[in-house]
């Protein structure tokens, strides 16, 4: 694996968009119904037990969470709601500030978006899914917790999601993931290089 990732180091949280680090290199953000297993995620990919913190209880937080990889480049653990029915104002705020992040932030240039495989597509990703169509951004998608069903259940989900999503048009790709069997860290890996080092990754002015 890239070793560059286990640096990460914690850097803030913050509930808006005041207090965020400088805007500048480059920015990788997870996104992710609350409990879909993002932070997890997060934690494989830098083999940090409690950088990002998890929990079983869902919808808890409305931070963003900022981690330094080095001083080019960060990731940002988005927050996400829980359930569809969570009260209209949360929604609404939520909508804000992703909305405002999505379409300022000028080092943001891609987005993980992580899906618990046994859920895929919910209004929350179909949102995400839309928001990085309307601002270019490349998309890398999680099935992540593909440890709870079988191999064949996994990649039959996986070839539905690919199906559901051919006519995207960004750059989009769709992985198995799994924190608890640390399965696909490299595809992942390998994705966050591309997003770190491709120099068109920079989303258009709005
Ligand atoms: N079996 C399994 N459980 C997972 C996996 N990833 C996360 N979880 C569990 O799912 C719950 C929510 O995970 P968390 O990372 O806190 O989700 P977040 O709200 O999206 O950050 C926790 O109980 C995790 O232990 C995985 O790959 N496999
Ligand atoms: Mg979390």
């Amino acid at each position: 694996m890239n070793p560059i990732y286990t640096q990460a180091k914690f850097i803030n949280s913050s509930p808006h968009l005041k207090n965020t680090p400088a805007d500048q290199g480059k920015e990788i953000a997870f996104a992710g119904r609350s409990n879909a297993g993002k932070s997890s995620a997060i934690n494989t990919l830098t083999r940090q037990n409690s950088l990002a913190r998890t929990s079983k209880t869902p919808g808890r937080t409305q931070m963003l969470n900022f981690f330094e990889i080095n001083a080019q480049q960060r990731f940002v653990d988005l927050p996400g709601y829980g359930y569809a029915k969570v009260p209209l104002d949360v929604k609404k705020e939520w909508h804000k500030l992703m909305e405002t992040y999505l379409t300022h932030r000028k080092s943001l240039c891609a987005i993980i978006l992580v899906m618990d495989v046994r859920h895929p597509l919910t209004e929350f990703d179909l949102q995400m899914i839309e928001w990085c169509q309307h601002t270019k951004l490349p998309l890398h998608i999680l099935l992540t917790k593909a440890d709870k069903l079988t191999y064949g259940a996994a990649k039959n989900t996986l070839l539905q999601v690919q199906k559901a999503l051919e006519d995207v048009e960004i750059p989009l790709t769709i992985q198995l993931f799994s924190a608890l069997k640390k399965t696909g860290i490299d595809e992942v890996h390998q994705a966050l290089d591309e997003f770190f080092h491709s120099t068109s990754s920079e989303p258009e002015p709005q």
